[in-house]
């Protein structure tokens, strides 16, 4: 029987964004002659149908599902995804008999309770350009797969992790994006994702992205992004979101990526949007960031008081906040401060110092997460973890081991309604996005955002915080009017 693979999105929140992940392992599958089809469930309204459709009488060596997010990562709505996820493998099983592989970056945050939850046996832990063809050939072939990189797999009742394989980004050139319908992506969602770089070496007590892609930083080939870009725009896109943890480490890497952008002229062709870190952010960077067409920057700066920064294990200072913001304004990016209240010893002194830097430094939008997940694998998940068990003080969400179900620590310190008064902090300003609020225009959590999703079939693009900002600064601009009868 002739080697065949199912590759499936099984992400379906509004507004879209492309599993960009199957992108690239399509383009692995292809370069190692393996045949392979997409069923994109994002934009079905009826996936029992379809996937019944898609299934009947067809038997592939393996289906591959990635799994992005395990849940919304969002303290308010505290949406476990992965239920949904395993609704539609379930489905899979009925129609198929073929075995299925997960593998993805909410897959790689807890590979063996993934599995475990969602009733696989075969997994694939990290990227997986190079280990999802091997184990497709081993499995067309009848052949042993115990060592192939990153696999999770169920032996005898016990599940078994492999370390995860990296590819050389500088040899391999990721760029056919033929396999989605990345132009519909564009229409329905906005944007558009690429990757610089994979890994990243800060030591953020509280993130995942270390734990699901690495902690060593691979850059790719400036070249090869730029190329990547222009193929993009041949297909009539042209606004992009980077994929990379922070794009300015290393910062030479960044400018190098830029410089690449102009020599393709693809610099006032295109317009993009990137998160960053605050140190390794300079004043060349950003003209060269200017000059490639980036528009809106999103800086992860978690808090304004050296005390949290240092609690929640970050590099960077109020100081450097400060000198990015005066960057951001002198050199004309849309600029958005993310906020991740709650951590470790914050009160409300803490807090509202925090606030109060944000209302002077005067970004274009400030996004207030308050709660810390706990992801397993992570330095809180560790400490914080241990806490857990012997003390509920501070843990919202199930108290599970395995930190599988969306589990968040909020500090004790901050006492009672501390959602009333972040309200009271932030009064009406309509540069703060806060999830708490009642109010829709305030809540910026992507997960079925309904109000992004009209302003993006309206024909807005960019990055989801500035469309966002923009339809605030139109509605402001021009008020509903209020009816007459
Ligand atoms: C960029 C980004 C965004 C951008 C996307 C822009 C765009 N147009 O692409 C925006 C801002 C829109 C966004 C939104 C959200 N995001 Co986001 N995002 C990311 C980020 C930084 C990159 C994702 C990406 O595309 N990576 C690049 C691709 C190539 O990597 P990949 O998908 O992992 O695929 C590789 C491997 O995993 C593997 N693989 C993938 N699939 C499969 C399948 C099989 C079978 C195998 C074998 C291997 C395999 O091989 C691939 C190639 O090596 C990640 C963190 C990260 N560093 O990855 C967070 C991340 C995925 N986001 C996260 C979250 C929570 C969200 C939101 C839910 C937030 C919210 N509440 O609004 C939304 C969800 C949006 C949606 N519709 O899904 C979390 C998910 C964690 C979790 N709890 O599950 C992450 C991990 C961040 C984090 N550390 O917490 N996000």
């Amino acid at each position: 029987m002739k080697t065949r693979v199912l590759l499936i999105n099984p992400n379906r929140m509004r507004p879209v964004v492309a599993p960009l992940g199957l992108d690239y392992l399509s383009s692995s599958l292809a370069d190692n002659n393996i045949d392979f089809e997409v069923l994109d469930l994002a934009f079905f309204d009826n996936i029992e149908k379809e996937i019944k459709r898609f299934l009947k009488g067809r038997y592939f060596t393996a289906i591959a599902v990635t799994v992005r997010n395990i849940d919304d990562s969002y303290f308010f709505s505290r949406d476990f995804c992965l239920k949904k996820i395993k609704g539609t493998i379930d489905l899979v099983k009925i129609h198929s008999p073929s075995p299925i592989i997960l593998g993805g970056v909410g897959f790689s945050i807890a590979p063996i309770p993934v599995l475990k939850y969602c009733g696989v046996e075969l997994g694939i832990w990290g990227e997986g350009e190079l280990s999802l063809p091997l184990l497709i050939k081993s499995l067309a072939a009848g052949r042993e797969i115990d060592t192939i990189p990153g696999l999770v797999h169920k032996e005898d009742n016990k599940y078994r992790m492999n370390p995860p394989s990296y590819i050389d980004l500088q040899k391999i050139c990721l760029s056919q994006r033929n396999a989605l319908n990345n132009r519909r992506y564009y229409q329905e969602g906005g944007m558009v994702g690429f990757e610089t770089k994979r890994g990243c070496e800060q030591t953020c007590y509280y993130c995942a992205d270390p734990v699901a892609k690495g902690k060593k930083v691979r850059v790719r080939n400036p070249k090869d992004v730029a190329t990547e870009l222009a193929g993009l725009l041949e297909k009539g896109i042209a606004c992009f979101h980077t994929c990379d943890s922070e794009f300015n480490l290393p910062e030479n890497h960044a400018i190098e990526v830029c410089k690449e952008i102009v020599k393709q002229r693809l610099g006032n062709k295109i317009i993009w949007y990137a998160y960053a870190t605050p140190f390794g952010f300079s004043d060349e960077l950003a003209a060269w960031m200017k000059e490639a067409g980036c528009v809106g920057i999103n800086f992860g700066i978690d808090s304004g008081n050296e005390r949290m920064l240092k609690n929640l294990g970050r590099n960077h200072t109020p100081e450097d906040i400060n000198k990015v913001a005066v960057l951001c304004h002198k050199h004309g990016f849309a600029f958005m401060f993310d906020l991740l209240l709650g951590g470790p010893g914050e009160d409300r002194k803490t807090l509202s110092e925090t606030l109060n830097l944000m209302k002077y430094l005067n970004p274009s939008r400030v996004g207030i997460s308050l709660g810390i997940r706990i992801y397993p694998g992570t330095y809180f998940g560790k400490v914080l973890g241990k806490e857990m068990q012997s003390s509920l003080k501070g843990f919202f969400g199930e108290s599970d081991i395995e930190m599988l179900k969306p589990l968040y620590y909020l500090s004790p310190d901050l006492g009672e309604d501390i959602q009333e008064y972040i309200e009271k902090l932030i009064a009406g300003d309509t540069r703060f996005f806060f999830g708490g609020s009642e109010k829709i225009e305030a809540n910026y959590n992507y997960n079925d955002n309904t109000r992004l999703v009209q302003a993006i079939k309206k024909g807005h693009k960019g990055a989801f915080w500035d469309i966002l900002r923009k339809i605030d600064e139109e509605e402001l601009s021009s008020p509903p009017q209020a009816s007459e009868n």
